[in-house]
């Protein structure tokens, strides 16, 4: 990056956000490949739209008190960050992980901006979340966390203001707790919360939605490219709700997914992973992928979850979490000939790694443009909620099909637009950038 302005306005991030370093990656990430954008827009660098769009609108962080089943008071820490709502409300989710702070929900909601930009859904950015750990609580104990954290947030949230949904650690369970909370201390059953349960207003397909739309979008690069999924070998990382209908969707277009993980080991089934069984481990029994190789003959399970990127594939979607594949993993996909990365996880490459990628010419779909579907189904989630009315699944899934085709076709025509054909991460940084730049101009210096 040469252009002075954006130097500085990217000093200015370094030293107001000291001790984040996810947060400069992403926003280090999205000026390097807007820079042509910024260097033919002097009309949005006047409006002070780079300066504005990488502070948050409003930072909460809160205190959560809640007592354990042995009645011990334990206390997290709560975050929501509304980082934007140039096009919308707040949209985002919330993440329940032992290493979440500041530096984690800030990328989360700075990259959310962009990806809810490009479902062409009317959805502004945020991210939330708490340092809690739901691994190895009780239902009960999950349920006084969730509304503990509710009992806060509820002041600052809304269905025409901002609308969580699940992430890491958030699934059905913990919204229906939250969502129950919400409307009791709210006394409005509205659609506030999106991952709801079906009967109480919840969308059709958006458990799927993330893992179906990242094959989705996966499935368009690749033809794009004169490839396709079938009979190809694929490797997902995670076992949690991405992995698990990346697989499944996967699956159905014709490849074989010979490996998933989670955050102790990695299976590998050179027959095909039997989803059925990674899903009663996982969405049943909440237990551990090493479970699979003792009900699955064949089936190896290996310690540690780097090894994963090890095993020889076509296709990898990385489903876990952040800076999961390094540079020396990238390299070491490329040479047992992977040459299609899609992100299901939230920036699950380092910055070595994408550089691996594209300079080895593997086709690489960023997370914000790969795992929209989910956050686009949410979006589908509230048009339902407003209308009071609930489609089909195969209407939300038809909606979403669409959704990531036309995601794909941003991406590709905004690459070439600026000259970097086939660098589908510029074009979604650009794509999804100009429609929030261009409402923030309109809108004044707010
Ligand atoms: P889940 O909680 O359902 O599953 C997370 C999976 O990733 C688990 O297998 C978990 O293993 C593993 N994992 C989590 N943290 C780590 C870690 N630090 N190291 C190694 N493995 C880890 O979450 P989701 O499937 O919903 O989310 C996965 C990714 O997809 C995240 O990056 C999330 O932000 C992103 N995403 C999610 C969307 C959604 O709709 N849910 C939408 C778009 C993106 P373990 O059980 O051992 O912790
Ligand atoms: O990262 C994401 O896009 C999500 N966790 C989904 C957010 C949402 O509001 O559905």
């Amino acid at each position: 990056m040469k252009n002075q302005y954006m130097l500085d306005v990217l000093e200015t991030v370094k030293k107001r956000n000291p001790g984040e370093p996810e947060f400069i990656q992403a926003v280090t990430e999205v000026f390097e490949t807007i820079e042509p954008v910024i260097e033919a827009r002097p009309d949005l660098v006047a409006a002070g739209v780079l300066d504005r769009i990488v502070e948050p609108e409003r930072q909460i962080i809160f205190r959560v008190p809640w007592v354990d089943d042995s009645g011990k008071v334990r206390v997290n820490r709560g975050y929501r960050i509304q980082f934007n709502s140039a096009i919308g409300p707040y949209k985002g989710g919330i993440r329940l992980h032992p290493s979440v702070y500041m530096g984690i929900i800030k990328f989360l909601g700075f990259e959310q901006i962009f990806k809810n930009s490009l479902t062409t859904l009317p959805m502004g950015g945020a991210k939330g979340g708490s340092d809690f750990d739901p691994k190895g609580k009780s239902d009960a104990e999950v349920m006084r966390f969730c509304q503990s954290f509710m009992t806060e947030l509820y002041r600052h949230i809304g269905a025409d203001c901002d609308v969580p949904a699940g992430d890491i650690g958030t699934g059905g369970r913990e919204i229906g707790f939250m969502f129950g909370q919400y409307k009791r201390l709210q006394n409005e059953f509205t659609g506030v919360l999106t991952g709801k349960g079906i009967p109480y207003g919840g969308s059709l397909a958006r458990t799927q939605a993330t893992g179906y739309g990242l094959c989705y979008f996966t499935d368009e690069m690749l033809k794009a490219n004169g490839k396709s999924f079938q009979g190809q070998t694929v490797v997902i990382s995670g076992s949690g709700n991405v992995a698990i209908y990346a697989c499944e969707k996967a699956t159905e277009l014709g490849a074989k997914v010979v490996a998933v993980s989670d955050s102790n080991g990695y299976i590998y089934d050179a027959n095909g992973i039997n989803l059925d069984v990674v899903k009663q481990i996982k969405e049943v029994e909440r237990g551990r992928i090493k479970e699979y190789a003792e009900r699955v003959p064949g089936s190896v399970y290996t310690e540690g979850c780097k090894g994963i990127w090890t095993i020889p594939c076509d296709i990898a979607l990385p489903c876990a979490t952040q800076n999961e594949i390094d540079g020396e993993s990238a390299a070491i996909l490329v040479k047992n000939g992977c040459y299609a990365v899609a992100e299901g996880a939230n920036m699950p490459s380092t910055p070595d790694a994408i550089n691996t990628y594209l300079a080895n010419g593997v086709l690489y779909g960023p997370a914000k443009a790969a795992n929209a579907g989910g956050v686009a189904t949410s979006g589908l989630e509230m048009s339902q909620n407003s209308q009071r009315l609930s489609w089909t699944f195969e209407e939300v899934d038809e909606k979403l099909h669409n959704i990531m085709k036309n995601i794909f076709a941003a991406c590709d025509s905004a690459a070439k637009t600026y000259g970097m054909e086939g660098n589908y991460m510029a074009g979604a940084n650009i794509a999804g950038f100009l429609k929030v730049a261009e409402a923030m101009k309109a809108q004044g210096c707010v």
